[in-house]
């Protein structure tokens, strides 16, 4: 039996006061979500101090979107995994889209921070996913694989047995576009056999893999429906705690 996980990306939305009304209206539903069902509000650094007590007394695990790839030192600007850790956060964000694309991050510095987040403790939500002249082209699989040969099959097994993946096509964030639950099945299951060929099939049938992409209420249920969907990285839909549980309630 795998984990089931719905994450919340908060990405750059909301002030630490509002993103603390936000998880308040979240943890008051909780109840109304199965319990085997893991929640999880990836916040900006700014709040994670600030949330840190509400999401612990209500069960919901905290994430980062992101940190450095450096210890510590000279980098203004930037925030280390340790710092993260030491405000409690049990998750990272790693290699979203929006990271690969704005910032330039590239599986060379994803490694660094993979290595820094897991020295700290935390788990890394890695995500992967092609563009849409990617797909169009047939070339999603080619992508998907290289992403996940060059970040991921360079963790140990014990590192390995502690991550999360989301796969996130980029031409359904923002967009509106969701990937069909069909879709998002076929590379679930791909994603699934190349950690195979690395991991083991024990270990990859145990890692969870999340859809990411315009995952609403309204179409969570179909897609993690799918038997490699494991839940979903839910962007703007986990900006209002009424969808983002009526997303946990669609397995
Ligand atoms: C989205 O759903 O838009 C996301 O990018 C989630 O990470």
């Amino acid at each position: 039996m795998r984990r089931k996980i719905v994450a919340g990306n908060w990405k750059m939305n909301t002030t630490p006061a509002e993103g603390v009304e936000l998880l308040k209206g979240v943890a008051a539903l909780k109840n109304t979500v199965p319990a085997d069902v893991e929640l999880i509000v990836g916040v900006p650094f700014t709040h994670l101090c600030s949330v840190k007590n509400e999401a612990a007394q209500a069960g919901i695990a905290v994430s980062a979107q992101n940190c450095a790839d450096h210890e510590s030192g000279a980098y203004t600007g930037e925030v280390s995994a340790g710092m993260i850790a030491s405000l409690g956060a049990q998750y990272v964000i790693l290699g979203h889209s929006e990271r690969r694309e704005y910032y330039g991050e590239t599986s060379e510095t994803l490694n660094k921070k993979m290595a820094l987040a897991y020295g700290q403790g935390l788990a890394p939500i890695y995500c992967v996913g092609e563009k849409l002249d990617e797909r169009e082209a047939g070339k999603h699989f080619d992508v998907v694989r290289a992403q996940i040969e060059e970040v991921v099959f360079q963790l140990t097994p014990e590192q390995f047995g502690k991550l999360v993946i989301a796969y996130e096509p980029v031409w359904a964030i923002g967009t509106g576009k969701t990937a069909t639950a069909d879709q998002a099945q076929e590379i679930h299951a791909f994603i699934r056999g190349v950690l195979a060929e690395k991991f083991g099939a024990e270990a990859a049938a145990k890692t969870p893999i999340l859809y990411g992409g315009s995952c609403k209420p309204g179409n969570a249920a179909e897609i993690f429906g799918k038997a490699d969907v494991d839940g979903g990285l839910i962007g703007g839909a986990s900006l209002v705690a009424a969808d983002f549980i009526a997303i946990a309630k669609a397995f």
